[in-house]
């Protein structure tokens, strides 16, 4: 990443008044929390359809809620990284600030960003598959025993979007406005393979946005971008938020 580069796109979010974010797991890889794809993602190791399915959940239920809540317990143990903290941080300087993220690990609101959309849910909640209403904490029993909803009996499953599942309206249709009036949107640690996501920041493009990619690679977005800050997220986002911060005081 050149400076430069770094700088006219620092340049650019200092003058813009409406900001989109879309950020996916590689944001929060230096916590410590696994991406999914890549040599050492989960899906290197797992298959997706086996536990990231509503399908798989009906099948092996324990299986899933064993793995959930392993990474629940991860996640619950690490904090939140430089990269969360830029972005938190940005939301002060822009008047128009939409976070939206895949993540479900809620380390952007644990890092103290506040205006987020989550596309993927949240591990930290769960709801019941058959009265819809939502659970606090949830854990297996003694003897492996599944959660069970407390006013009708049916099964909890956690609030993530698997495969093949609609994402939540509300988030979606935000995430869709936020990309179409957003005069620079930022994408960062993302593979930009997964779909509705990916559709966000070519929305926010084709509606006239600079489009800065983070990443420690390329991918199928980086021909779109106007920007790219190559490295880790860790590193290239607070960078850029010190360099907005030293354009807007000049
Ligand atoms: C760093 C870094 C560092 C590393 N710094 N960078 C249109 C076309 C084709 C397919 C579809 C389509 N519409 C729908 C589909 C089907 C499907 C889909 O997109 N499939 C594709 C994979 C082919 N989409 C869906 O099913 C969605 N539902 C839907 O569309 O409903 C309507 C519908 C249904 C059926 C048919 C048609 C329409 C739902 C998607 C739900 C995704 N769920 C998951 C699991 C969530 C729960 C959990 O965590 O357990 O969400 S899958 C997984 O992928 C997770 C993530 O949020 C998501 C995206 O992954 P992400 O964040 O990009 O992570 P990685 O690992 O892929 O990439 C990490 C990146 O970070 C890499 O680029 C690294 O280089 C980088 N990196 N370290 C900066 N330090
Ligand atoms: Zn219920």
């Amino acid at each position: 990443m050149s400076n430069s580069t770094i700088r006219q796109a620092a340049e650019a979010l200092a003058q813009a008044r409406s900001v989109a974010i879309l950020t996916g797991a590689g944001v929060s890889a230096e916590s410590g929390v696994a991406t999914f794809r890549g040599t050492d993602g989960i899906w290197s190791k797992m298959k997706p359809e086996e536990l990231a399915s509503f399908d798989a959940f009906l099948r092996n239920p324990a299986l899933v809620w064993e793995w959930y809540l392993h990474r629940k317990k991860l996640i619950t143990e690490t904090k939140p990284n430089p990269a969360h903290y830029a972005l938190a941080r940005l939301e002060e300087l822009v008047p128009d600030y939409t976070l939206i993220t895949q993540n479900i690990d809620d380390l952007h609101r644990r890092a103290g960003s506040r205006n987020i959309l989550e596309l993927h849910g949240n591990i930290t909640r769960s709801f019941c598959i058959d009265c819809g209403k939502q659970t606090g904490d949830v854990a297996l029993g003694e003897m492996g025993e599944l959660p069970k909803c407390v006013y009708c009996g049916g099964l909890i499953r956690p609030d993530v979007v698997w495969f093949g599942e609609i994402l939540p309206q509300d988030a979606l249709d935000g995430a869709d406005r936020a990309a179409r009036r957003a005069e620079v949107f930022i994408v960062a640690g993302t593979s930009n393979v997964v779909y509705p996501a990916a559709l966000l920041p070519r929305t926010a493009k084709l509606n006239g946005a600079t489009v800065i990619e983070c990443n420690i690679e390329h991918t199928p977005l980086s021909e779109y971008a106007d920007f790219i800050l190559e490295g880790k997220a860790g590193d290239t986002l607070p960078q850029l938020v010190a360099m907005i911060e030293r354009t807007m005081a000049r």
